[in-house]
């Protein structure tokens, strides 16, 4: 069994020297171009490999096997992911002529063939197989528990130490997987692990898989945690809403048509925004799919039905309802289970398979009638609160046909505050939306006019959180900005359309700028989402510090510039130098070394237009940052929290999050 390896077992020995340099060159794949495999080699990618193990884990959940993760993180930030599956199987496979253990581990994707009725994940960044997380770590072990056995095998940088060896037997029932890896450091820019990255996940897995109980340690600060949720997806829309006010409890729909699972919690809360997030086979589904569109149809005819035959709508009345006006304050959370699931989109997390909305509509479509009649009274509720919305929505379109008979919204009049670029093409192109004419007017000067626009805005913007649609589009900043970017707005949005392929904020760094930079990503989350879910937005990075000798001015993007600088002036060798923080906390805002003045650089407006392109502007040296959402429900979260009612989360959050410029959202 686990002992027999290929050089003594069955096939010839061309035969397993051509396996093995097959699996070399696909390790070797794997670590020359390791971000087709995990997206990037910074956090995000770091990250990925636990979620990569983690979501073989919860696979065994799904078929049945599972229902404990933990994971930990330890001292030297290695990493173990432990479950009570079925154990990676051991025994020979019958092809390569060695363990199917390291079959799974070290040949690529060969993790799911083993396992065709499942659902398991194809495309995108998941279900790559831990074969790609072995190739990307310096070492990894892994130890199985099966049919009463130890297996175990050690790998470096993907290749086997030695054959799968049995290492000890056990007596319960506790069969399983542990593996343990290290990222390499040859690969990875950061090799150092978030809690807070990795609990997110775990945290979403657990709402998605109510039969799992997820851990999270970290040994290096103490920190645990563990996530289970008996209500599972109706504990996921609690948590969505939990600084909202909902005006019913949730409805619960579970169920099982043409062998695709669907499991929906919704409810409607006095907002007047929408949180609909979806899943498919755990993977968010953020760019939406056929999974969607059922559910959303089904809601739509079912509640329409239910208003006509309750006379709640009268057929004389003009208002309709549509699919718009059942998305206000709307949370849901959307899980589907399919057999080959097919990926579309920008982002390859749309859902394209046609046999699912059939499905996910027919279900939505029987259970909801069924909860209505049981529940008239939230269905009044619900009800009169879309009638309201459609209200709203007839002012909105009254106020936007007002505006476009102003010509704000119409393209072919640009608003008169935007510097615009020579160049015509958008994949070339870029806005800056900055804030204040001040520093609008140094970038206009500094800029590269031939692909660099600029748009200035005043002061704080509409926080569209908490406003309704007719007032949003009333609103000129906002207006000045969707004529300039020029591809609509809400519904309408086509990113396609965008005039400028980068879209960059550029605020002081200061309470004030991070305020307008979090509403100017609000609105652009909220109403032309596509723009960041498209990577399109971006951050721009001016400079922390500003040092300063007599007429000569510097500008550093961190202590290690910073420190160069000041060697450059024989500065700073027997002084401590302070940090931004400790800068920002003396009496001056300065701190004085030899003549040198350091001082903690604050607005966009302190540079001169020369100054600004270097630092800021120019793509040879600028660093912009892209705005990513990783997680849509993380994402909603952070806004919803940032810019809703609730007080007391909002200061907890930006107490938390002030130190980081934590972009990932
Ligand atoms: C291949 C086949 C089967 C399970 C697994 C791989 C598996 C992989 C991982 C990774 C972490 N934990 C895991 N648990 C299981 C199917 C097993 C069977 O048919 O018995």
């Amino acid at each position: 069994m686990a002992k027999e390896n290929g050089k003594t077992n069955g096939g010839s020995a061309e035969e397993y020297n051509a396996k093995s340099i097959n699996v070399l060159k696909g390790l070797e794949a794997v670590r020359k171009r390791p971000a087709m495999y995990i997206g990037d080699i910074g956090a995000r990618g770091l990250h990925h490999l636990i979620n990569e193990v983690v979501d073989n884990s919860i696979d065994e959940a799904l078929a049945g096997y599972n229902d404990r993760v933990v994971v930990t993180i330890h001292k030297d930030q290695s990493v173990t992911v432990e479950d009570r599956g079925r154990g990676i199987p051991v025994d020979m496979h019958p092809e390569e002529k060695k363990s199917a253990l390291e079959v799974v581990m070290t040949v690529l994707h060969a993790g799911g063939k083993f396992d065709k009725n499942s659902y398991k994940v194809s495309g995108g960044l998941h279900g790559v197989g831990v074969s790609v997380v072995n190739a990307l770590s310096e070492w990894l072990i892994v130890e199985v528990r099966r049919d009463g056995k130890i297996y175990t095998q050690e790998y470096r940088r993907g290749i086997p130490k030695y054959s799968v060896k049995q290492t000890g037997t056990y007596k319960s029932e506790n069969n399983g997987t542990k593996i343990t890896f290290m990222p390499d450091k040859e690969i990875f820019k950061t090799t150092k692990f978030h809690f807070d990255t990795v609990a997110e996940r775990l945290r979403e897995l657990a709402y998605l898989n109510k039969e799992v109980t997820m851990t999270l340690k970290d040994e290096a600060d103490g920190q645990e945690e563990v996530y289970k949720f008996k209500g599972g997806l109706i504990d996921f829309v609690k948590y969505l809403d939990e600084n909202r006010s909902p005006i019913h409890k949730p409805v619960y729909i579970e169920g099982e048509k043409d062998n695709t699972p669907v499991e929906i919690a919704f409810e409607y809360s006095d907002s007047y925004s929408e949180n609909v997030h979806s899943y498919v086979n755990n993977i968010n589904t953020i760019e939406g799919g056929t999974h969607l569109v059922g559910f959303r149809t089904a809601l739509t005819r079912t509640f329409n039905n239910y208003a006509y035959k309750n006379g709640l709508i009268k057929d004389n009345n003009k208002i309709s309802l549509t699919g718009d006006d059942f998305k206000e304050g709307l949370t849901a959370v959307i899980s589907v289970k399919v057999m080959e699931p097919q990926f579309e989109g920008q982002t390859k997390t749309k859902l394209g398979n046609g046999e699912v909305k059939s499905a996910v509509e027919t279900l939505v479509g029987e259970k909801l009638s069924e909860f209505l009649e049981e529940n008239s009274s939230i269905a009044k509720k619900i009800i009169d609160k879309c009638m309201r919305a459609a209200e709203a929505r007839e002012a909105a379109r009254k106020a936007r046909e007002l505006v476009r008979r102003k010509n704000a919204l119409d393209t072919m009049h640009l608003p008169g505050k935007l510097a615009d670029c020579s160049i015509n093409d958008p994949e070339h192109c870029e806005i800056y939306i900055v804030e204040g004419d001040s520093a609008g007017g140094s970038a206009k000067m500094g800029r590269d006019r031939r692909f660099q626009a600029i748009l200035p805005i005043k002061g704080k913007i509409l926080n569209v959180e908490k406003a309704k649609i007719n007032k949003i589009l009333e609103n000129i900043e906002i207006q000045a900005m969707i004529s300039a970017i020029g591809a609509g707005i809400g519904e309408e949005f086509d990113h396609e359309k965008a005039r400028y392929g980068k879209i960059i904020l550029m605020t002081d760094a200061d309470v004030d700028g991070s305020h307008i930079r979090t509403l100017l990503l609000t609105f652009l989350y909220r109403h032309m989402k596509e723009l960041i879910t498209s990577g399109k937005v971006y951050i721009a990075q001016p400079p922390l510090y500003k040092i300063k000798k007599g007429k000569e001015e510097h500008y550093a993007f961190d202590e290690e510039e910073r420190d160069k600088i000041l060697k450059r002036f024989r500065a700073g060798k027997d002084e401590k130098i302070l940090t931004v923080e400790e800068i920002e906390e003396t009496e001056g805002g300065e701190q004085q070394v030899k003549g040198i003045v350091i001082s903690r650089y604050k607005g966009l407006g302190e540079m001169n237009p020369e100054q600004l392109w270097s630092t800021t502007m120019n793509p040879e040296t600028r660093t912009v940052l892209q705005v990513n959402v990783e997680s849509a429900a993380a994402a909603d979260k952070v806004f919803e929290t940032l810019m809703g009612d609730a007080v007391e989360p909002r200061r907890a959050f930006i107490e938390k999050h002030a130190k980081y410029a934590k972009l990932d959202i």
